[in-house]
C-alpha cells in the first residue's frame, strides 16, 4: 500500500552539516519526495509533534532539542516522502531509536550518538504508523505545499 511519511532531519545532524548524506540515503529507497521545507521550530510545535510522549522524563530535554536549542541551530528539514511501504523503508534505514543500538549501516547507526547525559541525538524523525504521519504531515505542512493530495 502506498502511504506518506514525514522525516524531520534534526538539529544534530543540520548542525554536523548532514544534511546531504540523510539526503542520499532516503534518496535511495524506492520512495518520491513530495514535500520539503526549512522549518524554525517553537516549542508549541515541538510539543504537539511529540505530545505522545508528555510526561517521559526525557520529554522537556528533547523538545530543547528539536527546537534547536541545543546545537545552535535554527531550522530542522521537513520532508515527506511517498511510496509503497514508505514508512516501513525510512524506519528500516534510520535503525534504532537508541544510536547505540542502531545496527551500524542504518543512518542513526552511523551518525547518531547517546551523549553522556542520555540524549538520544538520533539524526532523523521518521513517522511511526500511518496514522502518526497523517497527523504530523498536517501539523508540519499545508496542503498547497505537498506536490500530490494525500488520500
Ligand atoms: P522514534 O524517533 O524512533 O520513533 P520515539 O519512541 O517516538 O522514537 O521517541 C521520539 C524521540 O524521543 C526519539 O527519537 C529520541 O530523540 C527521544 N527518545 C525516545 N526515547 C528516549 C529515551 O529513553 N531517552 C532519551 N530520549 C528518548
Ligand atoms: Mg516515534
Amino acid at each position: 500500500m502506498e502511504q506518506a511519511v514525514l522525516v524531520l532531519i534534526k538539529p544534530d545532524a543540520i548542525q554536523r552539516k548532514l544534511t546531504g548524506a540523510v539526503l542520499a540515503r532516503l534518496e535511495s529507497l524506492d520512495v518520491k519526495l513530495i514535500g520539503a521545507k526549512a522549518v524554525r521550530v517553537d516549542h508549541a510545535l515541538a510539543e504537539e509533534h511529540y505530545t505522545r510522549l508528555r510526561g517521559k522524563p526525557f520529554f522537556d530535554d528533547m523538545i530543547r532539542y528539536l527546537c534547536g536549542e541545543l546545537h545552535g541551530v535554527e531550522f530542522v528539514v521537513a520532508l515527506v516522502f511517498w511510496g509503497e511501504e514508505a514508512i516501513r523503508q525510512i524506519r528500516h534505514v534510520a535503525g534504532a531509536t537508541n544510536p547505540e543500538a542502531a545496527a551500524p549501516g542504518t543512518i542513526r547507526g552511523a551518525y547518531g550518538c547517546l551523549t553522556s547525559g542520555g540524549r538520544m541525538e538520533n539524526v532523523l524523525h521518521a513517522s511511526s504508523d500511518e496514522s502518526e504521519a497523517k497527523r504530523e504531515i498536517a501539523l508540519w505542512f499545508r496542503p498547497e505545499e505537498l506536490l500530490i493530495q494525500l488520500p
